[in-house]
């Protein structure tokens, strides 16, 4: 059993409470582990990270390359762990799925298929998420990218789809592995100058976490991989649609061996 405690955090939507779950489960049986559920936005987790509040959350590569190391084009991830370990960070253990932000419209939008034809509809409304509209990963560079003339408003994004169905807005920004893509039928919208980067998932911690707590972090190293894409989606799914808790979609997913060598 390693000393001191383990403090994972989460940002504020559904997959990010999840993930911090899973770590904070897979850590427990090696040092104590507490989660500091939803803590907010990313500037936010990244500034307790910093502070010491916590040791370690999940994070998306195409985040930490724009919104916490503020380039504007993709770097590779040696680039990436020499600037984080400049700031005491490191990033390891790709869970093993890309979780991108794609815009989306109601089923019934026929004749829209992708990000290219949006700036023949300038009357369609845009409701986007507050961090979304601000990154430079974002609707500035997007709109720039494919000539939007449209103007977002801010939506959190735990409303987005409920505003979307109903009409209150007919463009919205989704996570693709929302479960709700799904659930409402919506169209993901092709990203034809592939303006996003990849988001894949990985670990983002204080470069103290593997000697502090060598146990802990072994357990931690075990993750590599091992979450698919459609893991990912179903435990979405599971808190979203089914209503489970966070916790237990965590154990179930621990203890159903799939992702098990
Ligand atoms: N993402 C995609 C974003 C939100 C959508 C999960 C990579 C992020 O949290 O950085």
């Amino acid at each position: 059993m390693d000393g001191g405690t383990l403090k994972v955090g989460s940002k504020r939507f559904t997959e990010s409470y999840i993930l911090g779950e899973i770590i904070q489960q897979s850590a427990a049986p090696h040092a104590k582990a507490q989660h500091r559920q939803g803590l907010g936005n990313t500037a936010i987790v990244l500034a307790a990270l910093q502070a010491g509040s916590i040791d370690v959350y999940a994070e998306y590569m195409g985040t930490i390359a724009s919104e916490i190391l503020k380039h504007d084009k993709a770097i590779d991830l040696a680039q990436m762990r020499r600037e984080l370990a400049a700031l005491g960070l490191g990033v390891a253990v790709p869970l093993g799925f890309n979780n991108t932000y794609a815009l989306a419209v109601r089923a019934d939008e026929k004749s829209i298929a992708s990000l290219d034809q949006l700036a023949q509809h300038p009357a369609l409304t845009f409701g986007l998420s507050h961090e979304f509209i601000g990154r430079l990963d974002g609707w500035p560079g997007l709109a720039a990218r494919y000539g939007l003339p449209q103007r977002p408003r801010g939506l959190d994004h735990g409303i987005a789809y409920e505003a979307l169905a109903q009409r209150q807005v007919d463009v919205i920004d989704i996570y693709s592995t929302d479960a709700k893509i799904r659930q409402y039928g919506l169209r993901v919208l092709a990203d034809t100058q592939q303006y996003f980067p990849r988001y894949d998932a990985m670990l983002l911690y204080r470069l103290d976490v593997p000697q502090r707590f060598p146990s802990a972090w072994q357990a931690l190293l075990r993750l590599q991989g091992r979450i698919s894409e459609g893991d990912m989606i179903a435990m979405n799914a599971a808190v979203e649609i089914d209503g489970k808790t966070f916790s237990d979609v965590a154990r179930q997913w621990l203890a159903s061996g799939t992702q098990a060598n």
